[in-house]
């Protein structure tokens, strides 16, 4: 038996642990207690990797028949996926063609998956994440900080002495960073404060707990803003030394006194005051949010406020402070550095940065790259409606299950010339593809993932493949060689790749497959040149915008479009559990967490259920106006009463709706869509 080091494939974290193997087949897990982000510990999803030898992995390429599924070779399968690319290119234009990328893939695979795109001539590449997760962050970060990812690691947040959770849930979703460092600041004496309208798991360990009603989280930072500036207990030198456009803050904010924003926002006065206080005797501090700040209608808007927040709390450029959105799956990150989104290169250039547009495009050995954004991917369905987008070669996502109203998105999936799905296993979304791909998953392969707190780590192939299943990495490269593009990929490894990406990725220059392979704690981009320690903390000295100062973006609470009503009275947040992961596909297959973690209970409050007649156990029909599922309920005193809760595994998105979005990101509202609940038994 042998012993491989991998991380982690779930999420943002990087944890890694060891995969213990016998010729190639999957025995065990063991931990790795030398490795500096989890010291041994793992969550219960890789503890159970039952999913790697399901009877259900893909192991050959098929084609969609009349008569159901033919498998066909691996010649044939790529023969017909580039022969209608050339169709389509030629016939419609690049950008009627467009490649979703999987966050689960390494970045040497998803660079290599923009750069065939781009050399075919379209900037149409995105991932899930930017269309349903961390994009207003993004979006937020760069305006007023000019940065995308969190500004500090996981060891700043256990030297934190205040943590703010805001619309995150540690304990179930980012395991190891609640159990390892969120605990370890508690220990020192930081104060934890949780804003949610659950008192979740996360929400017990919190000196305070701020039951916001969802979607409006803009009135809450706002006020708490407020009081510290009409009581002056912000930082005043930080502001005036390193900061922009303070005055306009502070007039917007003016209104929201505490009294005011507690009708919005329902959290009382004496708690705002409360958490505003404890936040100004901090002098490092970190606050870090994910999808529970995001999934509404504001979502940009909420981001810029707790950027700003943190501004004046001068949370920002020192050890002890963490301030940023966590983007959830394991390789987001990664794929952002490497320029899998429809408007920025590799390295996160602009399409219109030309200087560093033709650099890229020099290396890679032509003249220049395309430069107008492609159809624009978060307004995907429409573009299909339109006939601009005819082909979509979806890589590891499931966007049937994972995007709003199931039935809209296969309605409009099952209108396109052509879709493509490469997977590990025939899920609901390849079920409608005309060729489904069988790729390899992360252990019967080798590369970087980059995690949440910027550290590059290598994981390394334990596993062999089951039947005929490929690295997304061969794939990419076998169809680039049936595209005539041969000479653009010349890599006979990811190590190749990634030596490319030293070149191109600026942050990435010393992230050498050397370096990375050697190295048990991983490496911190930006990491400029292999001599290079690795960055910490950003915005150290300046921050990344323009003029360098923080930028101050003022922001006013605005009511979601479509509202409760008394057709749909109560507000539908779906969320996780520990033990399952998105649409399943994975954890759905894997037999201990599927026992353990068997079906969805919906949270409702003590006094609604009163009201309704519904008792603990009781079956229900949450109906919107989608649609409805049937549940069982959880009656519970840990939940707003004008709130109800589903983890969203096992199909919710059949009842969410796809109107419901961010207007700055069109990031759905996933956490505010108004609904009502109809007894249907005991
Ligand atoms: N086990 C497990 N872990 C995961 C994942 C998984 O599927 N399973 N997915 C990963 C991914 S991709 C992501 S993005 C992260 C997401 O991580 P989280 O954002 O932590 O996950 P959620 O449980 O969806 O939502 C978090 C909390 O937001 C609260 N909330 C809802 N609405 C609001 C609101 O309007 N304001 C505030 N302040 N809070 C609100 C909910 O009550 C919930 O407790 O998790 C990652 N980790
Ligand atoms: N209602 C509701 N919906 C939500 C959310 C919510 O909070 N509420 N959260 C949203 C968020 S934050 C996110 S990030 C999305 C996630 O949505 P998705 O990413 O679409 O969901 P997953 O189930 O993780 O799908 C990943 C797929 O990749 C496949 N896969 C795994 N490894 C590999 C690999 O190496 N190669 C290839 N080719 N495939 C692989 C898996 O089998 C799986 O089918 O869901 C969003 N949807
Ligand atoms: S916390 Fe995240 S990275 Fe760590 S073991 Fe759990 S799912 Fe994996
Ligand atoms: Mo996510």
């Amino acid at each position: 038996v042998e012993r491989t080091k991998v991380v982690c494939p779930f999420c943002s974290v990087g944890c890694s642990f060891y995969i213990v193997s016998d010729r190639g087949r999957y025995v065990s897990v063991e931990y790795f207690t030398e490795s500096p982000v989890n010291e041994g510990a793992i969550c219960p999803k890789p503890n159970d990797l039952s999913f790697l030898v399901s009877p259900h992995r893909l192991t050959k390429p098929m084609r969609r028949t009349e008569s159901g599924w033919r498998e066909i070779s691996w010649s044939e399968a790529l023969r017909e996926v580039a022969d209608r690319i050339r169709d389509f290119v030629s016939k419609y234009g690049p950008d009627s063609i467009g490649f979703f990328v999987s966050v689960k893939m390494f970045n040497e695979e998803g660079y290599v998956a923009q750069k065939l795109a781009r050399l075919l001539g379209t900037n149409n590449i995105d991932h899930i994440c930017r269309r349903t997760c961390q994009f207003p962050t993004i979006i937020a970060g760069k305006e007023c900080a000019g940065v995308g990812s969190i500004t500090g690691t996981f060891r700043d947040i256990a030297e934190s002495d205040v943590v703010v959770l805001w619309g995150i849930n540690p304990a179930e979703t980012f395991p190891i960073l609640m159990g390892k460092y969120i605990m370890r600041a508690r220990e020192r004496g930081a104060k934890i404060i949780v804003v949610d309208p659950v008192k979740t798991r996360t929400a017990w360990k919190a000196d305070l707990w701020l039951p916001v009603l969802p979607g409006t989280d803009v009135a809450l930072a706002n006020a708490i803003m407020h009081v510290l500036i009409k009581e002056r207990l912000y930082r005043e030198d930080f502001v005036r030394e390193r900061c922009e456009g303070f005055e306009a803050l502070a007039r917007v904010v003016e209104k929201y006194s505490p009294e005011y924003a507690s009708k919005i926002c329902g959290v009382s006065p004496h708690l705002i005051r409360e958490a505003a206080y404890t936040m100004a005797r901090a002098e490092r501090g970190s606050i870090i949010w994910s999808t529970g700040l995001i999934h509404n209608h504001q979502a940009t808007d909420c981001c810029r406020a707790l950027y700003a927040l943190a501004a004046l709390l001068g949370w920002y450029g020192k050890e002890g402070t963490c301030v940023g959105g966590l983007k959830g799956q394991n390789n987001v990150e990664g794929l952002v550095h490497m320029g899998v989104a429809p408007t920025a290169l590799p390295g996160g250039y602009s399409l219109g940065d030309e200087v560093n547009r033709k650099r890229i495009a020099r290396e890679w050995g032509v003249e220049d790259l395309p430069s107008a954004p492609g159809t624009n991917m978060l307004r995907m369905y429409e573009a299909i409606d339109h006939g601009d987008l005819r082909m979509l070669y979806i890589m590891g996502a499931n966007p049937v299950l994972s995007e709003p109203n199931t039935q809209y998105v296969a309605e409009h999936l099952k209108k396109l010339e052509f879709l493509v799905v490469q997977d590990l296993f025939l899920t609901e979304t390849a079920q409608l593809a005309d060729i489904v791909l069988p790729a390899a998953a992360w252990a019967e392969k080798e590369g970087s993932f980059t995690s949440v707190e910027r550290r590059v780590q290598w994981s390394f192939k334990a596993l062999d493949p089951p039947g005929e299943a490929r690295p997304d990495l061969w794939i990419l490269v076998e169809l680039a060689k049936r595209l005539g593009l041969e000479r653009f990929f010349p890599y006979t490894s990811p190590e190749d790749v990634l030596r490319e990406i030293n070149r191109v990725v600026p942050s990435y220059g010393g992230v050498t497959p050397e370096r990375l392979k050697s190295s048990k704690e991983g490496i911190l981009v930006p990491c400029p040149s292999p001599d290079h320690p690795g960055t910490r903390v950003l915005c150290r000295d300046r921050f990344g915008t323009k003029s360098g100062k923080f930028v101050f973006k003022p922001v006013e609470y605005v009511p979601p479009p479509i509202d409760v009503s008394s057709e749909y009275p109560l507000i539908l947040v779906t969320s996780r559990v520990v033990g399952m992961w998105h649409t399943r596909s994975m954890t759905g297959r894997s037999s201990y967490l599927v026992e353990r973690w068997r079906e969805p209970e919906a949270l409702v409050g003590v006094e609604t259920a009163k009201r309704l007649g519904i008792e603990d156990g009781h079956r229900v029909r949450i109906e919107t106006r989608r649609g409805g599922i049937e549940v069982r309920v959880r009656v519970s005193d840990k939940v707003r009463e004008d709130v109800v809760v589903l983890p969203w595994h096992w199909g919710a998105n059949r009842i969410t709706d796809q109107e419901l979005r961010d207007k700055d990101s069109g990031v759905p509202a996933f956490k505010r869509v108004p609904c009502r609940i109809v007894v249907v038994g005991r």
